[in-house]
């Protein structure tokens, strides 16, 4: 029971919840009591070491620091007595006495001026104490510096560090006065493991730490010179965290987190430094068509050497030319030449008007997206026996959880500001398992690390839930009053006891069992996936045993408990939800029902569109070699990099008769268009997108699109029209009101409370709810409420190592690139800190292989092969090579297996047979 405390503030009489702070009260009143080592942002705990905000409590000789105390029943706290005020000065005075001059200052607005104006302090009468203490200038990192003659030693920027984004990187040096931050041991920022979250820099109350781009050449700069403050979303994960843009001369200068729900106020290096991709010089700036002289379709188009290919339009002209390109194909040979790939990269209303254009405007449900190489497999499951495709619970609800397991994902590098939600979880006592062949980052933080073999996640899963039910651990009440299917499912589980899968799965029979014990009796127990499971010719089974597992042990509906896949494109769960799925229309409706396909034809005032499930992306591009699919839209995609067996894809891509390309940069993808259309990134447009906790937030244009490019969702409206279709839009806001008249999960949510409340959560029960964080607590959207398990057998990854290809590829990402590099390699800070095409190898692999670190290799499968530097890397396996696919010259996908799960049609891309082999060094025999 929460009991609130009544004390007298300033003369009222006022409550104080449990835990909160003098300080914090007096906020919540309006008295904003001056704070440097205090930071009133969540996950920092209050230090009470910089004296700047000591109030007077009656009865007690000494003044109390308001960050830090409590009050107690009855207590008597004044704020602005002429003690508390002079003391506070004091402070100001003595800390400004050793700060370069307000002129020449790091930071002309650093919260310290703020602070120092506040308690009437302008300058300092003391002369400098400690002059030269520590070496001044450390900017060997390319995103920030490190000016330690502004530094007060507050110590903000350790808890920054350690324990808000938990990476344990900065500490303390020296004692007292001398006392300063220092990286590691005491390396240069730039040499040290800093991984760039730029927490410290948000949170120095100084300008000690500073974002580069804020300071000139002399280190001198002003936080505060900016003409506009724009917060929108940012565009990379689906954490989906909230930003402040601050815009100089039309260009976004720093980037700062804020409180959103999913984030409050954390961000990451893709968030924080990632972000000038927009402005890059390669933006596409003008409507480009294809040369009637163009030297054929490929992949030899220098972003800087354009004008061989393509020539620059109007946008009338592109228009007609992309629209009047599928008219006539079309009309020779009806509507299923044309298919559609959209995007989880730009809004809502731009999914929604995407899968609109290609129903309403060709008849057929052609149209999907990346979400099919990413958690098609999990949304399979999860709607197969959970009737729901999005996650039960948010991230942040870790916070009540007492176990979680994180299997196939590594948040660390893929989800960092989730990522540090799990290892504040760790810090508080939680358990965490983490189950994944490499050494994932979050190893560290493991109560158990099962580092498994590739592709047996249902042998390992199976048996875990075996000891459960060998055991009696399961949880029958909630088994009998939510679920179906158990004795089948339980009798299923007899034939994997973890003595007979330890084999299999390459972990010890004990451990399965004291996982499975560890899990199954914990109050509150959670379930994270990603990639590692659903790019699975078994994916779908994958994502069924973790259902399973949750169910049987009641970890869903409760608080600290729950089933969440990470989605990964920052608006792939909003594009799903909006429709742009072959199988479904907006809500996950199925297109074959006659119903459901009446009401969007009649909210779109169009004629009925086919009742046939349309086709997956992958298979568009087979249809494409079949000669059934000849022109194609692709917006804020790039297949040419992202798909499976890109020798296949690119041939597709060639032998269209006509693509037309919508994007922000001229693509590998663009490479292939016969028109292309420039877009605005998201920063340059209004629109809502939905988070991995189903967080719907909305984003705001910043900065205006450079040259011609437009927004677009009004480049697919223009294309509509030409199509025929009659739309009529002018703002993206009367797209997301019709998006409502069909999607009841958009119930109480309104264009106008999102720019109010800037994010709301589905389901939202009331005009005043701010969203459920937990579902399915009372039974599930399935017929009788049930979920149901659904047992899984154990199937091997489909291209198993052999004499020819003896090893195993597996590929994902790297905390700074960006899937396809289109975006992050030409982000400044990103490139510079991950500049070359990469792989890792165990440091014993490439010993026997006889290759150094940083040597070329040449990797080979049955599909194609690259070169690329090898690293030593001890987090994977011996007889793995782990390949990131945002690098062109050295593109992952040549080699990956497109053979794909029958039921999410998601394509193998962590397992295939490889075969490594040492470039030989014969420069000199030329
Ligand atoms: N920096 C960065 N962040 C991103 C992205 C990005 O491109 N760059 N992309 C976003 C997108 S769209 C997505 S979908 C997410 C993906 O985020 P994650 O799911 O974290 O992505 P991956 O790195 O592809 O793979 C996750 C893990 O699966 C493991 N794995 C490989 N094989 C197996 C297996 O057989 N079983 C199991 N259990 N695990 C296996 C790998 O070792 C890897 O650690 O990230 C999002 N965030
Ligand atoms: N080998 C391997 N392959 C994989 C995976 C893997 O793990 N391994 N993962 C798969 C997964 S999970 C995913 S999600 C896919 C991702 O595959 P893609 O979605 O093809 O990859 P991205 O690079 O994110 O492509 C986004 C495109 O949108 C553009 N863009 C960005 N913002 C905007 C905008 O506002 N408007 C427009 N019009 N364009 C914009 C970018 O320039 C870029 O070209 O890759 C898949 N491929
Ligand atoms: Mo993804």
């Amino acid at each position: 029971m929460t009991e609130t405390i009544t004390f007298t503030l300033d003369g009222d009489e006022v409550r104080a919840a449990p835990g909160e702070t003098i300080w914090e009260v007096a906020k919540r009143q309006g008295t904003l009591i001056p704070h440097l080592c205090h930071k009133d942002q969540k996950g920092y705990r209050p230090d009470g070491n910089c004296r700047a905000c000591m109030v007077e409590v009656e009865g007690e000789r000494v003044l109390a620091a308001s960050c830090c105390r409590t009050p107690s029943e009855g207590m008597v706290v004044k704020t602005g007595t002429p003690r508390a005020a002079k003391s506070r000065a004091l402070v100001m005075e003595l800390l400004l006495a050793d700060q370069p001059d307000r002129a020449t200052a790091h930071d002309r607005s650093a919260h310290l001026w703020d602070m120092a104006a506040a308690t009437g302090v302008a300058e300092s009468r003391f002369p400098a104490l400690e002059p030269a203490r520590v070496p001044l200038l450390d900017d060997s990192h390319v995103a920030m510096r490190v000016n330690l003659d502004a530094c007060i030693q507050c110590g903000l920027c350790v808890r920054a560090c350690r324990e808000v984004q938990v990476n344990d990187v900065i500490g303390m040096a020296g004692r007292g006065h001398d006392a300063y931050p220092v990286f590691d041991m005491a390396d240069p920022m730039g040499q040290s493991t800093c991984v760039a979250c730029g927490e410290c820099v948000q949170a120095c109350p100084t300008g000690a730490l500073m974002p580069a781009t804020v300071l000139d050449a002399d280190q001198v700069g002003d936080s505060a010179d900016i003409d506009r403050e724009v917060t929108s979303i940012c565009p990379f994960c689906g954490v989906g965290c909230q930003v402040s843009l601050k815009v100089k001369d039309d260009k976004v200068k720093y980037v700062e987190g804020i409180n959103g729900p999913a984030n409050e106020g954390r961000l990451c290096v893709k968030g924080r430094f990632g972000f000038d991709y927009i402005h890059h010089p390669h933006r596409l700036t003008k409507p480009l068509i294809r040369r009637d002289d163009a030297p054929g379709k490929g992949l030899n188009v220098d972003p800087a050497n354009w004008q061989a290919h393509f020539r620059e339009a109007t946008w009338d002209e592109a228009l007609d030319a992309a629209a009047g390109g599928w008219t006539a194909l079309t009309e020779r040979h009806g509507g299923r030449a044309i298919a559609g790939f959209g995007s989880a990269k730009c809004t809502n209303e731009e999914a929604y008007l995407f899968q609109k254009l290609i129903r309403q405007g060709f008849g057929h449900n052609n149209v999907d997206h990346c979400t099919r190489l990413c958690h098609a497999s999990s949304v399979a499951a999860l709607l197969e026996n959970v009737g729901s495709g999005a996650v039960t619970a948010t991230f942040n609800e870790i916070e009540h959880a007492d176990v979680a397991i994180v299997i196939g994902a590594n948040p660390v590098e893929n989800h960092p500001v989730a990522a540090t939600y799990f290892k504040q979880f760790t810090k508080r006592g939680g358990k965490l398992i983490v189950m994944d062949p490499r050494g994932v980052g979050l190893r560290r933080f493991a109560t158990h690390m099962l580092k498994f073999r590739p592709g047996a996640d249902v042998a390992m899963l199976n048996a875990i839930m075996a000891t459960i039910v060998e055991e009696e651990l399961y949880d029958r009440q909630y088994i009998a009053a939510y679920t179906e299917n158990w004795e089948a499912e339980r009798a299923h589980l007899a034939a994997f006891s973890p003595e007979k899968m330890a084999e299999v799965c390459g972990i010890p029979a004990e451990e399965l069992r004291a996982v499975a014990r560890e899990f199954a009796t914990a109050r509150a127990g959670m379930i994270f996936w990603g990639m590692g499971i659903s790019q699975h010719i078994h994916g779908t089974d994958n994502s069924r045993c973790l259902i399973s597992l949750a169910l049987m042990c009641g970890h869903v509906g409760r608080p600290g408990t729950g089933l969440h896949p990470l989605r990964g494109q920052n608006n792939v769960q909003g594009a799903s939800d909006a429709g742009l799925i072959p199988m479904f229309l907006p809500d996950y409706q199925t297109v074959t029902d006659d119903r459901i396909r009446g009401h969007f034809a009649k909210i779109w005032g169009a004629s009925d569109f086919s009742a046939e499930k349309g086709l997956t992306v992958t298979e568009i591009l087979d249809a494409v070699h079949a000669g059934q699919v000849r022109g194609m839209y692709i917006l804020g995609e790039n297949p040419a990099m992202s798909d499976p067996d890109l020798t296949h894809a690119r041939e597709a891509l060639a032998k269209l008769e006509h693509l037309v390309v919508q994007d922000i940069f001229l693509t590998e993808t663009a490479n292939y268009a016969d028109v292309i259309l420039p877009a605005s990134a998201f920063y340059e447009k209004d629109g809502t997108v939905t988070n991995t906790n189903r967080q719907v937030q909305i984003g705001r244009a910043a900065v205006a699109p450079p040259g011609e490019a437009r927004a677009d969702w009004a480049i697919t409206a223009a294309l509509a029209n030409r199509l025929g279709l009659n739309w009529s839009y002018a703002h993206p806001s009367e797209v997301f009101a019709e998006m409502k008249r069909g999607m009841p999960s958009l119930d109480n949510i309104t264009w106008e409370r999102l720019e109010r409340e800037g994010a709301v959560t589905y389901p939202s029960l009331s005009p005043e709810d701010p969203g459920q964080p937990i579902v399915f607590g009372s039974g599930f959207p399935r017929e009788g409420g049930r979920a149901r398990f659904t047992p899984a057998m154990v199937i091997p990854p489909a291209e198993l190592p052999d004499a020819d290809y003896p090893m195993i590829l597996t590929t994902g990402r790297q905390l700074e690139h960006w899937h396809t590099g289109s975006m992050t390699r030409r982000a400044t800070v990103l490139d510079a800190v991950e500049p070359e095409a990469n792989c890792s190898m165990h440091p014993a692999t490439l010993a026997r292989l006889g290759v150094e670190p940083g040597d070329p290799v040449r990797l080979t499968t049955r599909r194609g092969a690259i070169e690329i530097m090898a690293r030593a890397d001890r987090a994977i396996a011996e007889d793995m090579v782990f390949v990131p696919f945002a690098f062109v010259e050295a593109a992952a996908n040549i080699l990956t297996n497109p053979a794909l799960d029958p039921v999410g049609k998601i394509p193998e891309f962590k397992f295939a047979a490889v075969k490594v082999e040492k470039i030989k060094d014969n420069i000199a025999a030329e």
